[in-house]
């Protein structure tokens, strides 16, 4: 009998749960949603959504039950807005979402595309109709980011992925006004070779706090001979010093095997950028785009996870 992995998540028999088919106006694909749920337990979808032109915008999808019946707006809940923010001309694609309990907001941090390469933007929003937009606060070539929930110390901090002469690794930074962003540490390093993670590593969704410190879902990205594959890993860092690695998983836990995560405008993409916990505070729904396509949901136990990643 063939070794089985332990799954840690388990794919829900409805995906893909959204698709451009579900959408009400003419649009490509739909993938990579940022995810939160909102004060009456709804769950909102912050979706990346590609029209025909090949450009990106931000569409909201709400559910009560996370899962179906999504009443998603029926125009860009988040446009790309070039005029004021050049730094938008290509599109703005993968939002992370964050609620901040201190400023009574949720912080969505996305990336900006234009010809100077994609950067990473903030914008707060309060019930995801109107923004307060921050503009461009990573220059290129950086994305994958996301804000914590609250300040470290006195600083609010952030993990991005910017890239640089050695490959693309994490990055901590901290910014007293969530305008000015400094004191920058690496936090995770892509391995190199032949590993699952080499060269290019990206944050998922927003780190999970937890008692045992960050929960962070990485992507790891092998480039092999008929093109990348995007798969999923687990780390933990320090609750005080968010870039002190404790654990890193050497295997990866989620990776392309269905058919809609194998095929599609790019195929062998599995690529999550929002979660929500359940009432029993442990279940984790995890939201990802599969295939740069469709929108699939998994579902997996905060307390597996940690387990898992002690032995491994
Ligand atoms: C990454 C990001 C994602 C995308 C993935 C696979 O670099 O741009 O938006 O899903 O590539 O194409």
């Amino acid at each position: 009998m063939k070794y089985q992995h332990p799954e840690l998540f388990q794919r829900h028999q409805d995906n893909p749960i959204l698709t451009a088919a579900d959408w009400p106006y003419p649009v490509h694909s739909v993938f990579n949603p940022g995810a939160t749920l909102l004060s009456d337990g709804t769950t909102l979808l912050l979706c990346r959504v590609e029209d025909r032109r090949g450009h990106s915008h931000l569409t909201a999808a709400r559910s009560a039950n996370g899962v179906d019946e999504w009443q998603i707006d029926d125009r860009p809940t988040l446009p790309a807005c070039p005029e004021d923010f050049p730094e938008e001309l290509w599109g703005i694609e993968d939002p992370r979402i964050t609620y901040v309990p201190e400023l009574k907001k949720y912080a969505v941090v996305y990336t900006a595309f234009s010809s100077s390469g994609p950067g990473v933007a903030l914008a707060l929003t309060e019930d995801f109709h109107t923004f307060e937009r921050f503009g461009m606060i990573m220059p290129p070539e950086d994305k994958d980011a996301a804000l914590f929930p609250h300040r470290i110390g006195n600083h609010w901090a952030m993990i991005h992925r910017p890239v640089g002469a050695t490959g693309a690794h994490m990055w901590m930074s901290y910014s007293p006004d969530l305008r000015h962003w400094g004191s920058h540490k690496l936090m995770l390093a892509a391995r190199k070779g032949s590993w699952w993670d080499a060269n290019k590593i990206g944050l998922c969704m927003p780190p999970i706090e937890t008692s045992e410190g960050w929960l962070v879902i990485h992507h790891g990205v092998r480039q092999t001979a008929s093109g990348a594959i995007y798969r999923l890993g687990l780390s933990l860092f320090d609750l005080d010093t968010p870039e002190r690695n404790l654990k890193r998983s050497d295997e990866w836990v989620f990776g392309p095997e269905k058919q809609y995560e194998q095929f599609g405008d790019v195929d062998n993409v599995v690529f999550p950028c929002g979660y929500t916990i359940a009432p029993d505070g442990d279940t984790i729904n995890m939201y990802y785009g599969a295939a740069d396509t469709s929108i699939a949901l998994a579902t997996g136990s905060v307390q597996e996870i940690l387990k898992w990643l002690k032995t491994h």
